[in-house]
């Protein structure tokens, strides 16, 4: 019999023919099928041929066209996406992302990435993704709503509490989810809250979903640290971006007695000496919709922005990628090594490229993948489900222990499994097996389908 290693790597390099032109998709395959060796060494049933072929197939890809009215009476048409990969756990679930920089190929890395982290989570959730090369910078309300409501009217069809749930992602979050939210329910005439996940507290909404994905990489990155006898309490951070993860990855920094000093967007970034004032971050990002560069002039001489400039620049001794894919380089991953870095947590997906991973392994950096690390923020949406389907709603207190208990348990898991096949330590090679795992009993099970 063909070594698994050869039969993994020829699949991939036919995966890879098959699906041209998608490099982040190819990227987010490679780095799950380069784990997989010695699971298909120990348990010889996952070697039947179709298995990886078909996990890494979407079980349906949805495209269509997006037409709608700038504030001036242009028409704009955009394209707009659903990638239901796999339902061997439950319905489809994964966020929706309205960026310029979408198109299949990377709705398809983010779907296939979402299989494993949901996996993770144990709720019973299966993985998707969507979204749109909209881009909603600069955009009025008006025009976003519309945009929204052209979204959902083809996107209502492909969608419901017990077939795909989607959420936020980049450029979509509580505006956006409730525009779409708001011509689903018109155009089905129903109150199926379960439908979508982030929505407003006060029609549907989970307490601590806005919060939870920071959270949970925070929690993620404590639960590494305590593996080496360390803690989060006194030590600076740095942390990308300056969205919905970004900002509640610096709020549970702050609570944790840790020291937040950076943020960033794609403009460049901001280092302040005295700590992010996040009251002021937050009026800025959350309230006015504008740019980090308002923060260095506002906060007075402890910040400065650094146009053009990565964050990884500065030193800190944990580091919270939480912007976008592949925003942290191997040079950059040499700086973070070099300046100290304990460990790394990925709050966004595939944030850190293959060789900036490789770099902190050798290292002995506590290594943090996304699927795992950012895997709070999905498990609250199955929670919000939980509640919508139970028509309850649960105060922050509880939706706080679930949370960490969730990510303990995922922290578990990965470092067990990672353990059991021979490699401590290594968290990408823990999340990817025990995720695979999970996903790939429900499919054997379940037959050729
Ligand atoms: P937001 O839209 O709230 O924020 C995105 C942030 O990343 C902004 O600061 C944005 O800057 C920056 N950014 C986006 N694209 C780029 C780019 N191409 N180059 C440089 N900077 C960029 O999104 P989220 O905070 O929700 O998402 C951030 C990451 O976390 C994504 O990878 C997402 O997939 C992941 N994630 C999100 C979850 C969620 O619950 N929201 C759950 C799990 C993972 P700018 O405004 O200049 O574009
Ligand atoms: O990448 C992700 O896990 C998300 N954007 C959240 C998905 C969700 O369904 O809450």
């Amino acid at each position: 019999m063909k070594d698994p290693k050869d039969r993994l790597d020829s699949l991939r390099a036919g995966i890879e023919r098959r699906n041209p032109a998608q490099p982040e998709f190819h990227q987010a395959v490679r780095e799950v099928l380069d784990t997989l060796a010695p699971v298909f060494r120990a348990r010889p049933e996952y070697a039947v041929p179709g298995l990886v072929e078909r996990l890494t197939e979407p079980e349906r890809q949805i495209v269509f066209r997006v037409p709608w009215q700038d504030d001036h009476g242009t028409v704009h048409v955009n394209r707009g996406f659903r990638v239901e990969f796999n339902s061997a756990l439950g319905p489809y679930k994964g966020g929706l992302r309205f960026h310029p920089s979408v198109d299949i190929g990377v709705v398809k890395f983010l779907g296939f990435e979402q299989i494993f982290k949901n996996a993770l989570t144990g709720l019973g959730i299966g993985g998707g993704k969507g979204g749109s090369d909209f881009d909603p910078r600069g955009r009025s309300d008006a025009e976003v709503m519309r945009f929204c409501q052209s979204f959902m009217t083809e996107l209502h069809r492909h969608i419901g509490e017990h077939t795909d749930v989607p959420a936020g992602d980049i450029g979509v979050g509580g505006r956006e989810i409730g525009y779409l939210f708001g011509q689903y329910r018109r155009i089905t005439n129903r109150w199926e809250a379960g439908v979508l996940t982030g929505k407003g507290t006060g029609w549907g909404g989970s307490q601590i979903r806005p919060q939870a994905t920071g959270y949970g990489s925070v929690l993620f990155a404590a639960e590494m640290l305590q593996r080496q006898g360390l803690g989060l309490d006194g030590r600076s951070a740095v942390v990308s971006g300056s969205g919905n993860v970004a900002l509640y990855t610096i709020e549970k920094l702050q609570k944790l007695g840790a020291y937040p000093i950076t943020c960033s967007d794609s403009e460049g970034y901001v280092v302040d000496d005295k700590g992010i004032d996040l009251d002021l971050l937050k009026q800025i990002k959350e309230v006015e919709r504008g740019r980090v560069g308002a923060y260095a002039e506002r906060r007075g001489a402890s910040a400065r922005f650094v146009p053009g400039g990565r964050v990884w620049e500065v030193a800190g001794e944990v580091a919270f990628p939480s912007a976008t894919q592949n925003e942290l380089g191997a040079d950059d991953a040499r700086a973070l090594i070099a300046s100290g870095v304990k460990a790394v947590s990925e709050g966004a997906n595939m944030p850190t490229t293959p060789e900036a991973v490789r770099l902190f392994q050798e290292a002995g950096v506590a290594f943090g993948p996304g699927k795992a690390a950012n895997a709070g923020g999905v498990a609250v949406s199955a929670l919000e489900m939980s509640q919508n389907a139970a028509r309850s709603a649960w105060t922050s207190q509880r939706v706080e222990e679930e949370l960490a208990g969730i990510m303990r348990d995922i922290h578990q898991v990965c470092h067990e499994t990672a353990e059991r096949y021979g490699a401590p330590g290594d968290y990408v090679t823990g999340a990817n097996i025990a995720g695979f795992e999970r996903v790939a009993d429900a499919m054997l099970a379940q037959g050729v389908i």
